[in-house]
């Protein structure tokens, strides 16, 4: 009984070593490239976190792995191609978006359909000067 105890603390250690590993992997590109990609499915953008640097366009390749549609929008931005029906993607659909950014900061994005936001799709991009 004590093995299979310490056999289930083990196991749930792996797991919170993959889980921070993962997080600490952060963004999914280096903001250099100018090229990124970005995995739309249930109800999360992997990775969700992006970097940019003022001026230099970056190109976004968006995968919807899902079993529903999702889009990218920036709610704060106005951002051609993204402010609409026009980004939806369907399930199985991959499509390359293009951002460019003219001042730094940090720009939040989220999927637009109904609930998909509230339950955690969002992401940002990190803009540097
Ligand atoms: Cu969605």
């Amino acid at each position: 009984m004590k093995v299979i105890a310490g056999l289930m603390v083990l196991a749930m250690a792996v797991v919170l070593v993959v889980a921070v590993g993962m997080a600490a992997r952060g963004s999914g590109n280096d903001g250099s490239t100018g090229l990124a990609e970005v995995v739309l499915e249930d109800l999360r953008f992997t990775p969700n976190r992006l970097d940019a640097t003022v001026g230099v366009p970056l190109t976004v390749r968006l995968t919807n792995r899902g079993l529903e549609r999702h889009d990218l929008n920036f709610p704060s931005l106005h951002m051609p191609g993204l402010e609409g029906v026009e980004s939806i993607l369907e399930p199985g659909e991959t499509r390359t978006i293009r951002l460019q950014f003219d001042a730094p900061g940090t720009h939040t994005f989220i999927c637009s359909l109904p609930g998909h936001a509230a339950a955690g799709m969002t992401g940002a991009v990190f803009v540097r000067p």
